[in-house]
């Protein structure tokens, strides 16, 4: 069926060309396309399969997105892709036109079944010289395969090609499939807060490098983010501060489900996190019968951490937390649910016990997967849970003596708060300094975790010191677009040398999209230069 779509599709556009040509207008000369070597383009993160054939496509006014009908969610991948067609080139491609005269090559998006593509995010790209077939079994690989394809798009042609606006794109086969499902980035808004138009902006550069989770810290000490109906005050007096005594802020629910629509679209799953039992000064300062001595404390903005906690015998605070998870877990079409755990320093160690025990179960209640930072592991939780790996090797390895799932971001390799070496101004450095070639050169499966136990990784970026996004981005880039490979692109398949190159070709992305990354000397980045290698 859906073959007969596209070779019906193929049909009317081969129709289309014979009836153009057919007309009294001169013939469009024929474009010459350059040579190209496919497998020198700097793709991140890196595909399983790269075949170059050494033509090119090219893409230009004439061409088109057709996308497989009836299949779920790809039309509105096609748009996507012809969105960001225009932003990069200002092309305008028409998706899934009706008036095919115009029409001389083709992006199909075609949805396939083929064992090959077995997987909710495997794609093939097969591009010629005349069409593009983008093939996925689903729409969630579609669109990890239309990130490939953005990142095949020349900044610049050559001077023949763009005189006559037409941007070569390298032929070949790629065949990808990646390593880990869960590839996530957290983001602290508590210790400083980020607008809604801050997270759009990260997701869609997470996006572009295939990261799929984004875990969003929503309370700590410092800052209330997230509006819970039933318990006003949180926000209203929990979220009117942030380190350094900035007005804060926090998401409205209508915010919190436009940021859940927007990553939706990107295929990215969101995953909140209510930090508890410590970390909780904020919502104590709004409903002092929270904490165990009853006294309203003061809201708090500074850096310290390890000194608040819930009551953990008292029955409001459980009463509390089921109207929090249920909220919060109502606006959350995930599946997962973070409730913290870490650095309970002033909870007793077994009511801290019976304080994740219970949290579980609510979790559970409201329909959620719980994870928790390592901590948790010394609960009675069960195998269903998912522990990240942040502090203690020896919890992780707990956790797979339980059979959980870890998520691998230990703060000496994947936390992007972590200076980049003794002269960066912003971020912490208690667990190391962490260069962008450390950052890059280590593994998940480096630590005897055995794979299946490996949910995947996560870089968590906290905010102490960050105060805007520019300040966001000097941290995470370049970092995180490693830490995307790490996630992405099995080991063997990993080398910093053939990295480092790939990675100096971000800059004109990067700049197009104004991002402040820090341009680390370790690599030799190629700003506006790039182009294209042809073969001579
Ligand atoms: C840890 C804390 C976090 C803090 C961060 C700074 C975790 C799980 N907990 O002490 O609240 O912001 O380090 O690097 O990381």
């Amino acid at each position: 069926m859906i073959k007969t779509v596209f070779t019906r599709s193929l049909f009317f556009l081969s129709l289309g060309m014979v009836f153009l040509a057919c007309q009294s207008e001169p013939e469009k000369p024929r474009i010459q396309m350059p040579e190209t070597d496919l497998a020198t383009i700097s793709l991140i993160p890196k595909p399983v399969k790269v075949i170059p054939t050494n033509s090119a496509f090219a893409l230009d006014q004439f061409t088109a997105i057709y996308t497989s009908k009836n299949a779920t969610g790809f039309a509105k991948v096609g748009e996507f892709l012809a969105e960001k067609i225009k932003e990069h080139i200002d092309l305008d491609v028409p998706v899934n036109g009706e008036n095919a005269n115009t029409v001389e090559r083709i992006i199909y998006i075609n949805q396939s079944d083929s064992l090959e593509l077995n997987a909710p995010e495997a794609y093939q790209l097969y591009i010629n010289q005349d069409s593009i077939i983008l093939n996925a079994n689903t729409a969630e690989g579609a669109f990890r395969g239309i990130q490939t394809l953005r990142q095949l798009v020349p900044n610049t042609s050559n001077d023949t090609l763009a005189a006559q606006k037409i941007w070569p794109i390298p032929s070949g086969k790629i065949t990808d499939n990646p390593n880990f499902g869960y590839r996530g980035a957290m983001l602290d808004v508590a210790r400083h807060f980020f607008s809604v138009e801050d997270v759009k902006k990260y997701i869609d550069l997470l996006a572009y490098y295939k990261i799929n989770m984004l875990h969003l810290h929503l309370t700590d000490d410092q800052g209330w983010r997230i509006e819970i109906k039933s318990w006003p005050k949180l926000t209203e007096v929990g979220g009117s501060t942030e380190v350094g005594g900035g007005p804060g802020g926090f998401y409205t629910q209508e915010d919190y489900k436009e940021i859940v629509r927007y990553s939706q679209e990107r295929y990215m799953t969101i995953i909140p996190e209510v930090d508890m039992p410590g970390h909780t000064n904020s919502a104590s300062v709004a409903y002092p019968i929270l904490n165990g001595n009853g006294k309203t404390p003061k809201l708090y903005t500074g850096m310290q951490v390890g000194f608040s906690t819930f009551d953990t015998r008292k029955d409001t605070v459980y009463a509390f937390l089921d109207d929090v998870v249920r909220e919060i877990s109502d606006m959350t079409p995930g599946p997962y649910f973070h409730m913290g755990g870490d650095e309970s320093h002033v909870t007793k160690k077994n009511d801290y016990i019976h304080f994740v025990n219970k949290v579980e179960k609510i979790v559970q209640k409201h329909g959620k997967r719980i994870i928790g930072w390592d901590e948790v592991v010394n609960a009675d939780i069960d195998s269903n849970a998912i522990a990240q790996w942040w502090a203690s090797e020896e919890n992780a390895k707990k956790a797979v003596a339980k059979n959980m799932k870890v998520i691998v971001s230990p703060a000496n390799k994947a936390y992007l708060d972590m200076k980049y070496d003794t002269l960066t101004d912003l971020g912490l450095h208690w667990a190391a300094y962490i260069p962008v070639d450390t950052a890059y050169q280590w593994s998940p499966e480096d630590y005897g975790i055995p794979k299946e136990n490996i949910l995947g990784t996560e870089a968590p970026l906290w905010s102490e010191t960050i105060t805007n996004i520019s300040e966001l981005e000097y941290l995470a880039f370049p970092r995180i677009i490693g830490y995307s490979e790490l996630a992405w692109t099995a080991p063997e398949n990993r080398d910093w040398e053939d990295y480092k190159v790939r990675l100096a070709d971000q800059a004109p992305f990067l700049e197009r999209n104004n991002v402040n990354y820090y341009p680390s000397k370790l690599i030799d980045w190629k700003k506006s230069k790039f182009t294209y290698e042809t073969i001579e």
